[in-house]
């Protein structure tokens, strides 16, 4: 066995323990269940179907949009997870890549490496052992290999990294849904210029026993604790998303862990990132930059859709599809065509 064969041995032990945990998630581990008093009040909203209802009638054409389960497991963080949460984009995926098979092996053997020499100068070398100290001050060769295998190393984590960084900031194409998420401090409001310039507020779930008398409270269905919103940030799955962010009053942070989303919320700015969602589902996240006392209370919850129910919601809001728009602006034509085709017959 050579050299090299030795190393990536090496390397795939030390990767083992990653790979047993790759199905876990960290990032937001869940608050444990004794969480109590929410400090501040988010608007009551009446806790029964009859408010789904209600809304599921304005839609004209009969079908009706019913917020979607949150999927145990899926977009959200998990019990006693240590590592990203699963990967739901092309994005997030080649970053969990690099992550697992350049960095991570990478920092363990370095580590290893530096142990070891540690271990063998402080044992090979102590008083005892070594009662005559060489005085050598220089040593060419070694000095080159020093600076030089860094350098390789660094090398190599900075090509893909940087492609990565790169593809992180391609712009969203042309055809892409707009969607400007505005922080507040402490909910968010995600605004649809597209759709008719709507905006949705969200605000974050209490658990049932800090809710008043019909009040609506969290249940599994809207998501886990502390994670869970009234209203959910709705989009077409799928479907390119241009999806802007700014704040109202202090920076805040918009970041969905499983979708490799993390873009900050500045006042008087206009941040943008092109976000994919490929699967519908619900994906959970939350504001990412300390904006005082309530910043742990500002969930976002991303409800993505298949695009035909995604209109049935956006009609429902009081928006319009960008279809509706070019459909109104061109149907009279037509019918003035026919109106003069008449007269002159
Ligand atoms: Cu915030």
């Amino acid at each position: 066995m050579n050299f090299s064969n030795k190393l990536f041995l090496l390397i795939g032990l030390l990767l083992l323990p990653s790979q047993l945990y790759a199905q876990e998630s960290t990032q937001e581990a869940q608050a444990p269940a004794t969480t109590s008093v929410m400090p501040f009040s988010p608007a009551p909203v009446a806790n029964d179907a009859q408010a789904v209802a209600d809304s599921a009638t304005k839609a004209s054409d009969g079908a009706q949009y019913v917020p979607m389960d949150a999927t145990p497991g899926f977009g959200m963080p998990t019990d006693k997870a240590i590592d990203f949460q699963d990967q739901k984009n092309d994005l997030g995926q080649r970053a969990y890549w690099i992550n697992n098979y350049i960095l991570l092996p990478i920092i363990t053997v370095i580590s290893f490496f530096v142990l070891g020499l540690l271990f063998w100068v402080a044992i090979r070398y102590r008083r005892k052992a070594n009662p005559e100290p060489s005085k050598t001050t220089h040593n060419t060769t070694i000095e080159i290999l020093w600076t030089a295998i860094p350098i390789l190393i660094l090398l190599g984590i900075a090509i893909p990294s940087i492609d990565l960084l790169a593809k992180q900031f391609e712009s969203a194409p042309k055809n892409a849904v707009t969607v400007k998420a505005i922080g507040y401090q402490w909910y968010w409001g995600f605004n649809y210029p597209d759709h008719g310039d709507f905006e949705v507020v969200a605000n974050i779930l209490k658990e049932k026993e800090d809710v008043a008398e019909g009040e609506r409270y969290r249940t599994d269905a809207d998501g886990p604790q502390l994670l869970a919103t009234d209203n959910r940030m709705v989009v077409p799955a799928g479907v390119p998303i241009r999806l802007q962010t700014t704040a109202a009053d202090v920076i805040h942070s918009f970041a969905i862990p499983s979708l490799w989303f993390k873009l900050d919320a500045v006042p008087g700015r206009l941040n943008e990132k092109a976000l994919m969602i490929p699967e519908p589902g619900v994906y959970f996240g939350q504001c990412s930059e300390l904006c005082g006392a309530f910043h742990g209370y500002m969930p976002i919850a991303i409800e993505a859709l298949p695009p035909e129910e995604f209109a049935v919601w956006v009609k429902e809001q009081g928006g319009s599809m960008p279809t509706d728009a070019v459909a109104e602006t061109e149907a009279p034509k037509p019918a003035q065509d026919n109106e003069v085709a008449a007269q002159a017959g």
